[in-house]
């Protein structure tokens, strides 16, 4: 079943282009609020907040930081998700969610959340694409793209020719692609039919991370 949303896919696909997903674990020593900051400087497009690996927070902690990161987020214009945790997305009255396969499938959050929530939902096959659609998904994450170290229990990396099968397969749900992502192989990913760049490592430890999040905005926009 479809269920009504209000975020049209053009305004989709735009907050997309440069979508970086934090927590504290990501920041290698700094402040996760000075880096946000800094990321929305440098024009990150859509921001998750993704508390996992080692020396995540949680409980109360986790949900201060997200709560800082929100209004960081808010006064910026920035929308902010929140990566599974659906009940922390729902306390914070939070712009959407990220799940995956194994979380609630996108029509019952969108009846739980709001029609005007964005939801994503990881993608790894055709199948699972599809599936994204009837559940009125606004978009779909698909990775990994390259090996990332940021994920664990990541996938095998499909390349940008998961992306190519997926659109030549009729899929035209908005994409953003995630996995490994920097701005040297950004290209061929773009050109593959991704409308926008998921990103951990390359923004989080970046030297200079409102440069590398401004490098990510040039690209994306071209
Ligand atoms: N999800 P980095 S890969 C959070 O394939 C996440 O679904 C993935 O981090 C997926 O930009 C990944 O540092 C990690 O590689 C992305």
């Amino acid at each position: 079943m479809t269920t009504k949303h209000s975020h049209s896919p053009e305004e989709i696909r735009r907050l997309l282009r440069v979508y970086f997903i934090m927590g504290s674990p990501n920041t290698v020593g700094r402040p996760p609020e000075e880096v946000l900051t800094e990321a929305i400087a440098g024009g990150i497009t859509l921001f998750q907040f993704r508390e996992k690996g080692p020396g995540a927070l949680t409980g109360s902690a986790k949900r201060e930081l997200a709560s800082r990161l929100q209004s960081i987020c808010r006064k910026a214009g920035v929308p902010f998700l929140v990566n599974d945790d659906t009940a922390l997305a729902e306390e914070l009255n939070a712009d959407g969610v990220h799940v995956g396969q194994d979380d609630e499938p996108a029509g019952i959050l969108r009846s739980r959340l709001g029609a005007d929530k964005i939801i994503g939902v990881s993608a790894h096959t055709l199948e699972e694409a599809r599936q994204a659609v009837l559940d009125g998904a606004d978009y779909i994450g698909v990775g990994p793209i390259y090996p990332t170290s940021s994920k664990p229990d990541a996938e095998e990396a499909c390349g940008p020719q998961l992306l190519t099968d997926l659109r030549s397969q009729g899929i035209q749900l908005p994409i953003v692609a995630i996995g490994g992502i920097t701005c040297l192989n950004a290209a061929p990913i773009l050109a593959a039919g991704a409308n926008g760049l998921s990103v951990i490592s390359a923004i989080a430890g970046a030297p200079d991370v409102r440069q590398a999040a401004a490098d990510f905005a040039s690209l994306a926009s071209r």
